[in-house]
């Protein structure tokens, strides 16, 4: 865990805690006599803090943050307090990144050194904590308050260079970090430089008095508490006693706030969304599978699906041919592209030169045969059986052998699309989010038939995009449009009994959702959403005819400036929904004619649990039917895909958090009251009744590997 080496009065600690060499409490026990030792030692004049495995260190071991501190216990509070203490040098040596915790320990050293590549960065805000180990006292005396509360509020990666020019690093090198850090300490002569002893910088032209206001307008642009700035604005109270308190009671309050913070409700749900990220691509089997290389890759169709897919592989370094008979479609799809870049120029973002190099790297034709020599190659083109059937035939017979050919469907059966080819195996869905190019999530859909190694070669070329790749399985909608389907439905008969849209929204954004479901509905189209009803009547439409009426009226959404809501291009950016009684009194008539009665007395609370309790049935039934491999698989489909709040985790999380029984019981009553499309699904009974959690549920392993025996292994399990 940990190397240390005596170099002519050095003494150099390496950290070596793979993968990312995280300040654990078991790490901390074995560093703390360490530091002791050389602060008691006359043969050791410095001491140089290092990291092995490319990374200085990730920070504290969010691992940790479950368990209870004893007393026996050692932190990474106690390594900084025994460098603070240490009359010895300390200069850290970094490479790498140099997070969180390992950032704190960076600044009570008294020189910091780092190569070109490395990165400093205080992400705990990201898991709804704050620095918790002196860096909101430490950093404000080094960079000024205004300037850390930025660093640390958002997260901020700095780059070597510009820690350098922001004195947060003294040197930067090219070569051995660890022989310069040596150096450095020799040239030292033994001089300390403890932050603790300066005093909190304010920005330049801020007098004392002005403190108040700069802090209160900081509180202003952090969302509320209940909204996601549970930690923000403590943060903010640390930093601000960073000016206001000596450093050791500014150092106590913070210990005080980070330890109510890692016991938060928040932090909970959002550490689950970083571990649930990190587990996606643990699928048994995935492992020893063999991706393929994908050099060249290939998109059918160049409307805004097929373009958006282009773009990602050409922002991934994959060149990529796309196949588009329509001229004047090529025509939108490049000056979509040309925008989309020209636009990250101007941002900054880009150079022009590389800009230039993805623009070049997509190329268009009219012909199949040019797709010969792909590996890969994503189907994005209308949404039909028969046209998608042929496509595959197509593809089947001009693209190599070899090649994964992948399907962009958002709702159909992928057996049906592979049984077109010759290579079932090497068939699957690839099912991007619209704007393709933006969204994070990538739906990698698993067929009968497709193999392991097709799987893992989606999943290397989704990491190579920065995509979230989570696997689903064969299902209409597969994981997040079935899930989403059910949301709907309960948002529309909300509004049939008489609930008006705009309240049904405002409830599910006071939740944390970035936009209603009605607000939704507009974005994507509700020509989309009636389409989807024609497929399946079943699924996700109301019992009245608002939606065919609204499809009648060509009221589409957004794009046609009217949907559930209106738009006027004059007001704000042009997208703002404004509420729209006409809409209204369309349900109040529609739901007349289906003999639907009024319950328009409903508490904002009330629409929550009806949508977010679809969710989670919906998602517990995925579980048993084994389309989805774990519960937070799930979670971070709708966390990245469609706005659920990170600080409730997504829905299984969320599950958890209202307490599964509760859940449970809920959907009873709503059975009860609102009829028998509320049918607990079975995991969540047997969740409920053991008193159990979506958490720690163990659920079937045979369901990941063999689908076709899910359900009873999952009901032996339970
Ligand atoms: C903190 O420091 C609090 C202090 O202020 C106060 C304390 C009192 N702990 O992301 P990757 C694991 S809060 C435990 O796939 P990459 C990760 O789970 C901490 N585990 O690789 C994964 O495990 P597995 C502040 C961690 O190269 C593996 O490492 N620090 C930690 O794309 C590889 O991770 C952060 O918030 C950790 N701290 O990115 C840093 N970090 O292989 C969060 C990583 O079993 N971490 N793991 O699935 C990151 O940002 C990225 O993981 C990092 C590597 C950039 C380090």
């Amino acid at each position: 865990m940990i190397e240390t080496k005596d170099s002519n009065g050095v003494r150099v600690i390496t950290l070596d805690n793979p993968p990312v060499n995280a300040l654990s409490f078991a790490l901390c026990a074995q560093l703390l006599p360490l530091i002791e030792a050389a602060d008691g030692g006359r043969a050791v004049d410095a001491v140089v803090f290092t990291g092995a495995n490319g990374i200085f260190s990730g920070g504290a071991d969010v691992n940790d943050f479950t368990t209870e501190p004893g007393p026996e216990t050692k932190t990474i509070r106690d390594v900084i307090a025994a460098v603070e203490g240490s009359s010895k040098v300390f200069v850290v040596a970094i490479d790498g990144n140099a997070l969180g915790g390992a950032f704190e320990l960076s600044l009570v050293c008294d020189y910091r050194i780092a190569t070109k590549r490395s990165r400093l960065s205080f992400p705990e805000i990201q898991l709804g904590l704050l620095p918790g180990a002196g860096g909101t006292q430490r950093l404000p005396r080094l960079v000024d308050v205004q300037e850390a509360l930025q660093i640390m509020l958002k997260a901020v990666r700095i780059p070597a260079e510009e820690a350098l020019a922001k004195g947060i690093l003294d040197e930067i090198v090219d070569g051995d970090v660890v022989e310069a850090a040596i150096a450095l300490a020799h040239r030292s002569e033994g001089a300390k430089r403890r932050l603790s002893e300066r005093r909190a910088i304010l920005p330049k032209g801020v007098v004392p008095q002005a403190l108040p206001f700069l802090v209160s307008q900081a509180h202003k642009m952090v969302p509320p508490e209940e909204s996601g700035g549970y930690a923000a604005h403590k943060l903010i109270d640390a930093v601000e006693a960073a000016v206001t308190l000596p450093f050791k009671y500014g150092l106590a309050h913070e210990y005080r706030l980070f330890d109510e913070l890692v016991r938060s409700k928040p932090s909970l749900a959002l550490r689950h969304v970083f571990f649930a990220e990190r587990a996606l691509s643990k699928i048994p089997g995935l492992a020893e599978a063999e991706p393929r290389t994908v050099a060249k890759a290939g998109v059918i169709g160049g409307g805004t699906m097929g373009t958006g897919i282009a773009i990602c592989f050409a922002d991934a370094g994959i060149p990529v041919i796309v196949v588009e008979p329509v001229d004047a479609q090529v025509e939108r799809a490049k000056q979509t592209i040309f925008g989309m870049y020209a636009h990250q120029v101007q941002r900054g973002r880009l150079t022009q030169e590389e800009a230039w190099k993805r623009g070049q790297s997509i190329v268009f034709t009219a012909e199949y045969g040019e797709l010969a020599d792909c590996d890969l190659v994503v189907e994005a083109v209308f949404e039909s059986m028969d046209v998608k059937r042929e496509v595959f035939t197509k593809l089947d017979s001009v693209v190599k052998t070899s090649a994964i050919l992948a399907t962009n469907t958002s709702t159909l059966d992928i057996d049906e699309i592979a049984a077109a080819t010759r290579r079932p195996a090497q068939v699957l869905g690839m099912h991007f989010f619209a704007p393709a190019n933006i969204m994070k999530l990538l739906e990698v859909v698993r067929g009968k038939s497709s193999s392991l190694d097709a799987i893992a070669t989606a999943f290397a070329v989704g990491k190579s995009m920065r995509k979230v790749t989570v696997l689903s399985g064969n299902a209409f909608g597969f994981i997040g449009n079935r899930m989403l389907l059910d949301y709907v439905r309960e948002a529309l008969y909300m509004a049939e009994e008489g609930l008006p849209p705009y309240r049904i929204d405002a409830a599910m954004k006071g939740f944390g959702f970035p936009m209603g479901p009605f607000a939704m509905f507009d974005l994507s189209g509700v020509d989309v959403a009636w389409h989807i009803a024609q497929a399946r009547p079943d699924l996700g439409s109301g019992r009245t005819k608002v939606v065919q009426r609204l499809y009648e009226m060509k009221r589409f959404g957004q794009k046609t400036g009217a949907g559930y809501y209106r738009y006027d291009k004059s007001v704000g950016s042009g997208r703002e929904p404004i509420r729209d009684e006409s809409v209204e009194k369309l349900f109040a008539e529609e739901a007349q004619r289906a003999g639907i009665t009024q319950h328009p007395n409903v508490s904002d609370a009330e629409v929550v649990r009806r949508c977010t309790y679809a969710l989670i049935n919906a998602g517990a039934a995925l579980l048993e039917e084994g389309i989805a491999l774990r519960p937070g698989d799930i979670d971070i489909v709708y966390v990245y895909g469609y706005g659920f709040p990170p600080y409730h985790g997504g829905p299984m999380w969320y599950a958890d958090e209202s307490g599964v029984k509760n859940v449970y019981e809920t959907i009873l009553r709503f059975r009860e009251e609102l009829g028998d499309r509320w049918q607990p699904s079975r995991l969540l009974k047997e969740i409920a009744e053991r008193g159990g959690d979506f958490a720690t549920a163990r659920l079937s392993e045979a369901s990941v590997s063999d689908r076709s025996r899910t359900t009873e292994a999952v009901a032996s399990h339970a």
